[in-house]
Parts: structure tokens; sequence; C-alpha cells
């Protein structure tokens, strides 16, 4: 379990903490009467799925709040206890970040592994994370999730049936596993800061050179990569699941007014566990950067306009409050799956919800050329003209 002396995640927490695949697990959320709950199921059953957890059965209750100690009631604990021994489940998810107690009591209750779903979205990114810098933003952030929670599951999980007390060498050994940690939070920041300030220097270098950037961002799963493929007749990874891009893409196109660089950037999704901001370093800087922005949306999800809210409030708060956000071009794709009179009104409130818009399907190429129109239009309307007997302006 050692990578040489450093203590992994894993010394302290043993691996009942964390998601490596393979759990059979029960999801587990909280909704209040009245809202929809299916949606949110979903969600995590996608986010589940994307960590490669067998999914064998849900549970939600209905209450105005989550039990402040154990998230759920005592009640619906232990239903869940026997459903999961029938089912052979082994692992609860649940559809919000629990506090530590809560996680504790929870799996005191049923004796089962209990992942919230920050630690689900930290555990799906140390998964897919496939350079230095994104490995490293990872780890940083795990470990900072993990150093309020050690001595809950320092006394849950690592010592077993030592009752609750803290005295002694458990004390002892806990205090060692905190100060470790944040030995090593300081030298994981520290070669942290040191890629990310080579990047930035290629960064610049490239800016004060090259094309205007455009910057394609979304919801998770909304159909950047497949778009930005398109575009540039390259192939990045495309999946039927979650955080498929983790590192952010560049590439030269060639539009019909001259070339832009076009960005494939990590995917949002509400309630980001806030230890992955800085993970998302390079897409925050190709969103602020960006000349222009292509929001991809998913037209035919039943949560798009949900998704748009998020990606806007995210968009606004990369930009900050003294600047005005890049202009934005939306891209209502996915649109081949748009059969019945439901998604058609949706599609309809998502027209009017965001301008200027263009309609297309990115896997089918349906109206890309459109996009390409509509694109040059908008990089034409803020950029100055080219000097006469310059590049071409329009199609
Ligand atoms: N039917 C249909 N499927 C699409 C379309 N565009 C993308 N998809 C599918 O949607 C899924 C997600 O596509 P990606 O391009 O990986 O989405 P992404 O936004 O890059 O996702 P992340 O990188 O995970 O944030 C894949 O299975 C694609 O094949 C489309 O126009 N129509
Ligand atoms: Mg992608």
């Amino acid at each position: 379990m050692r990578r040489g002396l450093i203590p992994t995640i894993e010394d302290y927490v043993g691996r009942r903490a964390r998601v490596y695949g393979g759990e059979r697990a029960i999801l587990v959320d909280v909704v209040p009467p009245g809202v929809d709950g299916g949606g949110r199921l979903s969600e995590l059953a996608s986010l589940a799925r994307t960590a490669g957890v067998h999914i064998v059965g849900t549970a939600l209750q209905r209450r105005p709040r989550p039990d402040p100690a154990r998230y759920v009631g005592r009640g619906k604990a232990e239903e869940i206890r026997d459903r999961a021994r029938d089912l052979g489940a082994d692992t609860l998810i649940l559809g919000s970040e629990l506090t530590p107690a809560q996680a504790r009591t929870l799996e005191e209750a049923t004796g089962l592994k209990v992942i919230d779903r920050s630690q689900l979205i930290l555990d799906i990114f140390a998964q897919r994370a496939g350079t230095k810098e994104a490995a490293l933003a990872v780890e940083l952030a795990q470990l900072e999730y993990l150093l309020p929670r050690l001595r809950g599951w320092g006394q849950a999980l690592t010592n077993p049936g030592a009752g609750i007390g803290t005295s002694g060498p458990g004390e002892t050994r806990l205090e060692q596993g905190r100060r470790a940690i944040r030995r090593r939070i300081q030298s994981v920041r520290e070669d942290l800061r040191k890629v990310t300030q080579d990047r930035g220097v290629q960064q610049a270098r490239r800016r004060r050179s090259g094309p205007p950037e455009v910057a394609i961002v979304g919801y998770t799963n909304s159909g950047k990569s497949t778009l930005f493929n398109r575009l540039t007749g390259c192939d990045t990874l495309a999946e039927d699941k979650l955080f498929a891009t983790l590192d952010t893409r560049v590439r030269r196109v060639a539009l019909p007014r001259g070339e832009v660089l076009l960005t494939d950037t990590v995917g949002f999704i509400r309630d980001l566990p806030h230890q992955l901001i800085p993970a998302f370093q390079a897409t925050l800087g190709a969103v602020r950067d960006a000349a222009a922005l292509l929001l991809v949306l998913d037209a035919a999800d039943p949560a798009a306009e949900d998704h748009l809210r998020v990606v806007r409030e995210v968009i606004a708060q990369i930009a900050g409050p003294d600047r005005a956000p890049p202009p934005v071009l939306y891209v209502l794709n996915k649109v081949d799956l748009i059969v019945t009179p439901e998604e058609e009104a949706q599609l309809a409130v998502l027209c009017d919800a965001a301008v200027p818009h263009v309609v297309l399907s990115a896997k089918m190429g349906h109206n890309v050329p459109e996009l390409v129109l509509a694109l040059t239009a908008l990089l034409n309307s803020r950029a100055p003209a080219p000097a006469p007997g310059g590049s071409r302006v329009g199609p």
C-alpha cells in the first residue's frame, strides 16, 4: 500500500473510504416532498457507473431535509441494511455530501461502506487523471477532503472493535496521520504550482502570437468532445460517461475568416466538490481568456434547463465580478434524439433562453456548417475587421 515512504490515503482510512470500481451499491438520496428525485438519482447512477460501480438497488427517502445524525432516518437505515443483505450489496452511495459524523453513524448503522457524492466525483477524477497536472490536482483535492474526516474514519475503520475511545495508541496514530497528510498536502501543492507555472508560460506565449481562442464548455456528457472532433477532424475521447475529458485539449481549426484555437474542456456538474476547483485551472484559464465560448447543451436531456443555469453560473464565477464573460454561442446538441412533443417543447424553451444559438447534432453532423457560420459571425462582431484585401469575410 505504500509508494516508497509516502503514506497513501489507504494507510489511514483503509479501502472502505473510497470507490475503486466493482462495488455492489445501493444508491440513496433524500428529497423534499414535491421535488423530482428521479433526475437526481439518474445523475447519481451515471456517476456511479462511470466509477465502475454495479448498481443493485436504489432508495429514495422523502423528508424536508436529511437527518442530521445519519442522513436518512433510523427506520430507513435499518430497512436499507436489510435490503443490502438480500441484494448482496456492500456499499451505499449517497446523493449529497455527508458530514463526517453522518457518514460514520450511517456506516455503523448499516455495516456498509458509505460513499457520498463528493467522494464519488473525487474518485472518478482520480481514476481518470491522465496527466501529471491532473493527477496532482486530484490528489490534493482527495487529501483536503480527507483531512477533516480522518477522525471519523480512523475510529470506525482502522481500529475496528476498539470502541469509541480516542486515547492511547489510537490517538497517536491519528495525530501522526494528520501530520503526514498535512505534509503531503504541502508537497503536492508545491509540485502543482511548478507544473501550472510552466503551462502558464506556454499559454502566455501562445496568446501573444496565436489566433483567437474559442473554448467549448458545458455540462458533463453534453457532447463537447464529439463537437470538438467534428470541428477538428481528430478523435479525442468521447464516451457515454461523465467526465470522459479531464484535461483540456487544444487544436487549430480553419474557419472561413481565419484560424482559431479550439479548446475542449472538463465538463461542469452541479455541486462540484469545492476541493476540485484547482483541478479546473486549465479550464478556468481557457474560459477566462477565450474570444468566444461554444456552450454545448444536451437539448434532449430532461434536465437541460438546469444544466444551462449551472453552466452559466460557473462561467460567471470564472469571469469574476469585474469582468464580462466572453460572448457565448449556444449549441443545442443531440437534436437527433428529440422526438416526443415534450422534448420539442423543451427545445423551444431553450431556443428562447439561449441566444444566439445553433440547433445541431454533433454526432450525426447535422447543421455543423451553420455552427461554423454563426461562430465566424460572432468573432467578426467583436474583432476589428481585417485590412482590405485581407482574408475573406463570411463563407
Ligand atoms: N445521439 C447523440 N449522441 C451524442 C451527440 N453528441 C454526443 N453524443 C453522445 O453523448 C455522449 C457524450 O459525448 P461526449 O462528446 O463525450 O461529451 P462531453 O461533453 O465531452 O463529456 P465529458 O467529457 O464527459 O464532460 C457520447 O456517447 C456521444 O456519442 C449527438 O448529437 N447525438
Ligand atoms: Mg469530453
